[in-house]
This record gives structure tokens, C-alpha cells and sequence, in this order.
């Protein structure tokens, strides 16, 4: 685990760890304690689970899994959010990742390679969905900077672009033509040089299911969900700035940075508060979804651009 002087958005462990998480950390302690007791030096890597970050304390509770794992956007399969049974028809395995563009060498790389590569690590992030619903949820992946590391982009490279799988058997919204298949999103390479944003292979301690982008996703938790491309196949660095999924549907409503602010409405309604999924509680939404002390610095400079919608 990376150690790293604590920010003023981390609040407290003890006030802040979900229950789950706790629960899950305890052997840790006790394998620690049990080593200042006994003198014993236990193996490097004696615990195989992912070690959870306490810097990503969400400062609310998580989402029963039922409701997460339940409630999706998901277009491929559908524009309803119970696309639960028809996402599980989408092939898991074997899976693997174009890495293109203004990359040293493209080449396709298996994700089971991929994963061996990186370490694998538990976040707890909020999500916040445009349409003002949102969930926390704990997460298990590795830092797109880890990824960047692999695919080692050339200094030409301004955005990465993320592309979704287009399976035609099992995804009966790719039939609807006129939405711009397929589902992309993109950041700036500054963006994705962030901490935050994170490729996810699972979710509460499992395989990342297939209704929440199986087998492998992106978070980038300040934004709306939309940046969050599910069931990536190829990742592109380019000079373009690309047009999203959404922005392409309308840009008049949604836009390329995407940021969460409660100040900005969309068109059709207020963004200034969300409703939690499973207690369906409205609560206050926060600018860059409370994570600003990591990412506002990334917009200093950008005040003519449309950075909220
Ligand atoms: N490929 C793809 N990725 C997608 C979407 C989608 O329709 N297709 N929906 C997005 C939206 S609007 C949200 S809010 C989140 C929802 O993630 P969840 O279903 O895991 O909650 O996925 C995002 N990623
Ligand atoms: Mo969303």
C-alpha cells in the first residue's frame, strides 16, 4: 500500500470504515498483533486479498450490494435499468485489451496477462449517475496509472479513449442504430495521470458481474457516470479530443468533462442533490462529487470550457 500524507477529504478510519470493510481488515490487525507478540516474521505476501485504501473512506455507508448490482445504465442491453439477466448472456472469458493509437508498440493484451502485471487493490468510491441517483460501492482493480505505465502512450498522446464491447448476441441495444455505437468515453492524459480514476475487475470483494461492466471497467468518480465506460476492449491515446457516447446523443445536455457540480442543472432538471439507492435519502451532491481536493487543480486553467455538463 502506498503511503501518502493524509488529505483533509479522508476523514477519520474509525468514523469512517464501512462495517464490510472493517470486518474484512481484522485479520490484518490480528496477523500484525500476532507478530509484535511472538517475534515471528510473517511471509511478505502471507494475505492474498487485496489491501483496502483507507485514503478512499467514502463518509457514507455502502450500497447493499442487491440494490447496486440491480439498478444499471447500461444501453448495450437495454435502456431500462433491470438489464440484470440479459447482461449475464455477455461472454466474461477469454477477454483482452487493444492498446492503440500513440502507444510505443499497439498491441492486443490478454486481460488474465494484464492482471498479472498490476496489483490488485480495494477503493470504496461514491458514484453519482447524471439522472441523480447514486452509490457507494467498494471496488477492487488497479490505478489507470498502472495501465499507463503498460501501454507507455508517446509524449504526442493528449486523451486516452475508452471503447466498450459490441456483442451482437447478447446485446439487443446495439440494434437500436440510431445511438452512436460503440459506447466510448475519454479523458485528457492530465485526467488520467490522476490518483483516482480506476479500472475495476470487481466489486464487494467478487468478480466484477457482467450488469456493472464485467470484466473489467472504468471509474472516474468525480464525473458523472457516463465517463464510466463498462466492458472495455480497447483503450486508444490520441491527439483528438474524442466526442462521447452522450455528447454525440446531445451535446446541448451532456459534454466531454462531465464533472459533477450541484450549482450546474441540467437542462431538465437540478443537479443539487441525489438520491442514494436501497434508503432512496436525498442528500446534498458536492462539487467534483466531494473529491476536489484531488482533481479541482486539473481545471484551473480551463475556465472557457463547459466543465460541469
Ligand atoms: N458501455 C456502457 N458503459 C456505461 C453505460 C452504458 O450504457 N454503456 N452507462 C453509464 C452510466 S450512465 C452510468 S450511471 C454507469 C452505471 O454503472 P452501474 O450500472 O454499474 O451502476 O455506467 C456507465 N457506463
Ligand atoms: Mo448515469
Amino acid at each position: 500500500m502506498l503511503l501518502r500524507n493524509p488529505r483533509s477529504w479522508e476523514i477519520a478510519e474509525a468514523r469512517a470504515t464501512p462495517e464490510r470493510v472493517a470486518i474484512a481488515r481484522r485479520p490484518l490487525i490480528k496477523a500484525a498483533l500476532g507478530v509484535a507478540a511472538t517475534g515471528l516474521a510473517l511471509p511478505a505476501r502471507a494475505q492474498s486479498a487485496p489491501v483496502t485504501d483507507p485514503r478512499f473512506s467514502p463518509g457514507r455507508a455502502i450500497t447493499a450490494e442487491a440494490d447496486s448490482t440491480t439498478y444499471n445504465n447500461y444501453y448495450e442491453f437495454g435502456d431500462s435499468k433491470d438489464i440484470v439477466q440479459q447482461a449475464q448472456k455477455l461472454p466474461q472469458a477469454p477477454w483482452s485489451i487493444s492498446l492503440a493509437g500513440m502507444v510505443d508498440k499497439p498491441r492486443t493484451i490478454a486481460l488474465e496477462d494484464l492482471l498479472t502485471q498490476v496489483s490488485l487493490e480495494e477503493r470504496v468510491y461514491r458514484h453519482r449517475c447524471v439522472e441523480a441517483w447514486a452509490m457507494t460501492v467498494p471496488w477492487t482493480g488497479f490505478p489507470l496509472t498502472a495501465l499507463l505505465r503498460i501501454a507507455q502512450p508517446t509524449a504526442s498522446a493528449k486523451y486516452v479513449v475508452f471503447e466498450t464491447v459490441q456483442d451482437r448476441k447478447t446485446m439487443p441495444g446495439l440494434r437500436q442504430s440510431w445511438y452512436p455505437w460503440p459506447y466510448i468515453e475519454g479523458v485528457t492524459m492530465a485526467e488520467a495521470a490522476n490518483e483516482l480514476p480506476f479500472l475495476a475487475t470487481g466489486m464487494y470483494g467478487k468478480k466484477l458481474p457482467p450488469q456493472d461492466g464485467g470484466p473489467i471497467r472504468l471509474l472516474l468518480p468525480w464525473k458523472y457516470g457516463f465517463k464510466s465506460a463498462k466492458a472495455i476492449i480497447k483503450i486508444t491515446f490520441t491527439d483528438q479530443r474524442p466526442v462521447n457516447f452522450w455528447q454525440a446523443i446531445n451535446p446541448d445536455e451532456y459534454g466531454f468533462w462531465a464533472n459533477v457540480n450541484p450549482a450546474v442543472p441540467h437542462p431538465r432538471w437540478s443537479q443539487a442533490t441525489e438520491r442514494l439507492l436501497g434508503s432512496d435519502e436525498r442528500v446534498p451532491t458536492k462539487l467534483f462529487n466531494g473529491y476536489g481536493e484531488v482533481v479541482a487543480s486539473l481545471y484551473t486553467n480551463l475556465t472557457s470550457e463547459k466543465l460541469y455538463m
